[in-house]
């Protein structure tokens, strides 16, 4: 163990690779066969998914600017739930396909079997189409972690509606936008949030978001607390109530590969969240193909991803795929910290979990706890670990892999995106030593670039670094933004004409090994949650006193990026701690907790070129401490202004 820890380089033992899916070998020749075939080797997988009617076309996509049009399996039909659900009654019917972990450990767990879940997503769907929702329908679900999410999830699939997730955290006005944004006929959402000890007020959230609606949006209600709620006379429905009317048999609807499975909202670098379209063929091919072979995900096992629905990891490795693998997966309601920094242990010990996915955020945060609230637990169970969501530090890394997984389990730093469907570069547990950090290599079919940022021109060979762009499709990637794929073209396709361009910065090792460098846009990522800085400002300036406001990222030893704030006030508007306060709480209700700022900082002038463009570079790198970086600033239209932001610099010790 301290040879591999010298070198840096973990391989995993000749014990898992043994009975691994992928080896080395076989990553080699089948990553190949993959970009030299890639018709070839997709009409393969693509059978990973039963199909009603099959493709007879494999792919047919084109990235040239003026056309980008995105198509996978385009004449088979099939439908997600059904693959999810049906196929597996036969041989597994009886067996648990979620285990759900309430949010107090004194609660009782659920063990969902593949049949019940047969019978709950049957009725649901009934219920929707009781409630006027059909084919092609927005559906928007605002939910708890409980099992009545995915059930929702899963019933949209059944009857061919497209669902668009809004995390539990956002705002009303959050909410609001998102169901305006899709046209939503129904919100389906819980009475009460239990979360942490704490409960958020889930349906009073939703009868604030629809206050100004002009449309009868109706609204199905989990009862999870049973605490007092407003009701909306004739639009408001128990699910409950419903359920107890309608018969569990609801036929699956015939769905196009290409008829979109989901909508999820996700930030960009500018004020509006883009709405991401998901497919359902290629979608569901990639989300299980990559679930079961980056997992190393066998029969039988326990898997558990610790996200929330709310997040396209919900989406792709908390339902789709590990229930199209016919898998038992855990959808955990609360958080790692209640009633203390042993919660996810204890949950490992007690479902006896086989493979552990969660962020790096959580991982800091219960590092500092210290390793008694893990020693304390048995892990034995633990077979791979995972991370997602930003990169992780070498420091985190190691406490994940020396305390959790006592130097013996390999750990699998996914890289991906909401607009990916499932990893695009990770190392795969029986075939790659991982190094502390590193994304390690592309999944099958995932071909990456690095390209020098100004020029765009590529950069071969190892040793490099760059912006990350992906030069061909795949199955899972997004096909186009909810109503504007102008908007898709100028965002993913425009800066560097060709390719998919990710918005992350990269480079390539000596050994050819692939590195996340973070965001190179206005995009900034607070414990693992994307928040594009726009989304911010817009919100800020919308305060009465603020004039102006520029937002960045600054390093932050838990969140990993904390949210930096420079405000101008308006004329005769005094700076107070008050005025702090007010402007933090008023983020926090215009777009929800996750976006509250962790510095403001009164600036009476910003530093602007003179054709009035904000330097952002100049803001983050105050932000960073970092001065002696700052670069050219003799364009500035008024370069004092930088010496004072660094004068009043906020301390953030
Ligand atoms: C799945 C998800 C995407 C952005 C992405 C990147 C960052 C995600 C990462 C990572 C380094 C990893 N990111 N995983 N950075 N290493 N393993 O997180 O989707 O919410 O859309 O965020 O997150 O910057 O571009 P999403």
């Amino acid at each position: 163990m301290t040879d591999k820890t010298q070198s840096g380089i973990f391989p995993a033992s000749a014990e898992f690779v043994a009975n691994a899916h992928v080896t080395a070998e076989s990553y080699a020749s089948m990553y190949a066969d993959s970009v030299k075939d890639p018709d070839a080797f997709w009409a393969e997988h693509g059978k990973r998914v039963d199909w009603i009617k099959p493709f007879t076309k494999v792919q047919n996509a084109s990235f040239a600017p003026g056309n980008i049009d995105i198509r996978w399996f385009e004449d088979g039909t099939l439908n997600v739930a059904a693959n999810c659900i049906d196929r597996h009654l036969e041989t597994r019917g009886e067996q648990t396909a979620i285990i759900w972990e309430p949010d107090s450990p004194e609660e009782q767990a659920l063990h969902i079997t593949y049949r019940e879940l047969h019978e709950q997503v049957g009725k649901m769907a009934n219920v929707f189409k009781g409630l006027g929702v059909g084919k092609g329908d927005r559906v928007v679900i605002y939910m708890p972690m409980i099992p009545e999410a995915a059930y929702a999830m899963l019933a949209c699939a059944r009857i061919g509606a497209i669902h668009s997730i809004v995390f539990a955290g956002f705002s009303p006005d959050a909410l609001g936008a998102r169901v305006n944004g899709c046209d939503a006929k129904l919100v389906i959402t819980a009475d009460h949030a239990p979360r942490g000890g704490r409960a958020t007020k889930l349906k009073d959230n939703v009868n604030q978001a629809l206050l100004h609606e002009t449309r009868d949006v109706k609204c199905l209600v989990v009862k999870r607390t049973g605490d007092q709620i407003a009701w909306r006379a004739g639009v408001d429905f128990w699910w409950h109530e419903e359920a107890a009317k309608v018969s569990a048999d609801c036929p699956p609807e015939e769905m196009n590969a290409e008829d979109p499975l989901f909508i999820l909202y996700t930030s960009g670098s500018t004020g509006q969240p883009k709405g991401v379209v998901h497919s359902s063929g290629g979608y569901l091919v990639y989300a299980a193909m990559t679930h079961e072979i980056t997992f190393d995900y066998h029969d039988g096992d326990v898997y558990w991803c610790t996200a929330d629905v709310g997040w396209v990891t919900g989406h792709s490795y908390i339902v789709y795929g590990p229930l199209a693998n016919g898998a038992t997966t855990l959808m955990f309601e609360g958080v790692p910290t209640y009633p203390d920094a042993s919660r996810f242990w204890q949950v490992c010990e007690k479902h006896k979990v086989n493979q552990f996915y969660t962020a790096p955020t959580a991982l800091r945060a219960l590092m500092g706890q210290g390793k008694e609230f893990v020693e304390r637990c048995d892990l034995s169970s633990l077979k791979v670990l995972g991370t997602v969501g930003e990169p992780i530090n070498p420091e985190a890394w190691n406490w994940y892999n020396d305390v959790v997984g006592k130097g013996e389990r390999p750990i699998v730093d996914t890289w991906w995106q909401t607009e990916t469907g499932g990893h695009l570069m990770t190392p795969l547990p029986g075939a790659h030593a991982t190094k502390p950090g590193a994304a390690m290599k592309p999944f099958f079919g995932i071909e990456p670039v690095v390209l020098e940022p100004t020029s765009g021109a590529v950069l071969e060979g190892n040793g490099v670094e760059g912006v990350l762009c992906i030069s061909s499709s795949w199955p899972g990637q997004m096909r186009t933004v909810w109503e504007d794929h102008e908007r898709f073209e100028k965002t993913y396709f425009s800066d560097y004409k060709g390719y998919y361009f990710t918005g992350d910065g990269c480079r390539r090792d000596e050994d050819g090994d692939y590195w996340i460098t973070g965001r190179v846009d206005d995009v900034i990522n607070v414990s693992g949650h994307r928040m594009g800085t726009a989304e911010v400002e817009s919100a800020l300036v919308a305060h009465a006193k603020v004039a102006e406001a520029a937002v960045v990222g600054y390093p932050h030893n838990i969140k990993g990026q904390g949210i930096y704030c420079y405000v101008t006030l308006m004329n005769g508007e005094e700076p107070s701690e008050a005025l702090r306060k007010e402007l933090r709480d008023f983020v926090r209700q215009e777009i929800g907790p996750i976006a509250s700022p962790d510095l403001i900082q009164w600036a009476p002038g910003l530093p602007k070129t003179r054709s009035g463009k904000i330097m952002r570079r100049i803001l983050r790198k105050i932000a960073e401490d970092d001065y002696g970086a700052l670069g050219d600033i003799s364009t500035l239209a008024d370069p004092t202004v930088v010496e004072e932001l660094i004068d009043n610099r906020m301390n953030k010790d």
